[in-house]
């Protein structure tokens, strides 16, 4: 059987580095956000894909998540030096996968096709795609206008209140080859624990990506991103606070209920179950909390019990 899974950043790559414990990672395909990319200093970054690459590679930042385990920030200093924004942290060896990334997509290539050869360089045996091959920018609707979603999320440290988000030319985006695919050859698809506003909404506002996970027979598993009306990194759960929904995992099943067959809620939560399976959608309680290495096992063979 294969799994497909949906996925934003440090969530998902926290989990998913888990699942590649106890499932074959070449019946993994991980269909991944692309609407934090972005241009910086003619350089195309994907924070997701790089998050998700390092992580399985283990090659990761331990602590942050994001970026490359103990990188240097020489090529960032000297940049400040000669008067460029600094704002957007990156590191020597990161630098270099962005530097690959741009020539190769300058010479002509697709970014599912970079990416596939940037797994393969970094002996990756699940299979990443990118959700798109063409740029969907995810902006922030904010009491401070429309934001880019990096100047957002890193410049302004998710600081202006959020209204809404556009993810720009998602309507004329094609998935990425392989994506519908996956979707439709898979056991079962899996909702990372990631960000549902800019991690997962992008990836269903690729035309097709939500009716299929609608259609599909395999079971759709959710694995919440909100842990007792907090979320575990990000502003997840400041975005529902400020969209104007409860703060809490029901929020996030509820933004899910077209498609979701199974939610797996923290056991933090457990008193929240009734009103998930008022939704019509089964709940599994759970230890959701990644803090150690066991625990991302141990939730990994929990979901795969559901399946
Ligand atoms: N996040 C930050 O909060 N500050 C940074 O300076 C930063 C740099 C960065 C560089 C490369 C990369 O792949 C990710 C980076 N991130 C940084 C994370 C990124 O902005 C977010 O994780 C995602 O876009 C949200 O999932």
């Amino acid at each position: 059987m294969r799994i497909a899974a949906l996925a934003g950043g440090v969530g998902a790559a926290k989990f998913l580095s888990g699942l590649v414990e106890v499932f074959p990672a070449e019946d993994l395909t991980v269909v991944v956000n692309t609407g934090d990319d972005f241009q910086w200093l003619g350089l195309y970054i994907c924070p997701d894909l790089d998050t998700l690459t390092y992580t399985l590679a283990g090659l990761a930042h331990p602590e942050r998540g994001w970026g490359v385990r103990g990188d240097t920030f020489h090529t960032l200093a000297r940049l400040q030096e000669l008067g460029c924004d600094t704002w957007f942290l990156l590191g020597d060896r990161d630098l270099a996968t962005h530097i690959y990334r741009t020539a190769a997509l300058l010479r002509g290539q697709s970014l599912n096709d970079v990416t596939h050869r940037i797994c393969l360089a970094n002996k990756i045996r699940a299979t990443l795609l990118p959700m798109t091959n063409s740029p969907v920018p995810t902006q922030v609707h904010t009491d401070e206008g429309i934001l880019p979603f990096q100047e957002y999320f890193v410049r302004r440290k998710c600081e202006p209140r959020v209204a809404g988000f556009t993810y720009s030319g998602a309507e004329r985006s094609h998935a990425a080859p392989g994506v519908f695919e996956a979707l439709r050859e898979a056991g079962a698809i899996l909702i990372c624990p990631s960000n549902p506003f800019i991690s997962i909404a992008p990836i269903l506002a690729v035309p097709g990506i939500r009716e299929t996970l609608r259609n599909s027979t395999a079971k759709v598993i959710a694995i919440t991103p909100i842990i007792a009306g907090k979320s575990v990194k990000g502003p997840a759960a400041t975005m529902l606070e400020q969209l104007g929904h409860e703060v809490s995992a029901v929020s996030v099943a509820r933004m899910y209920q077209e498609f979701l067959d199974v939610f797996v809620l923290d056991r933090r939560d457990a008193d929240l179950e009734p009103q998930i399976a008022y939704l019509d959608i089964e709940v599994k309680v759970a230890e959701t909390l990644m803090d150690t290495h066991e625990r991302k096992v141990d939730l990994a063979r929990e979901v795969l019990a559901l399946i």
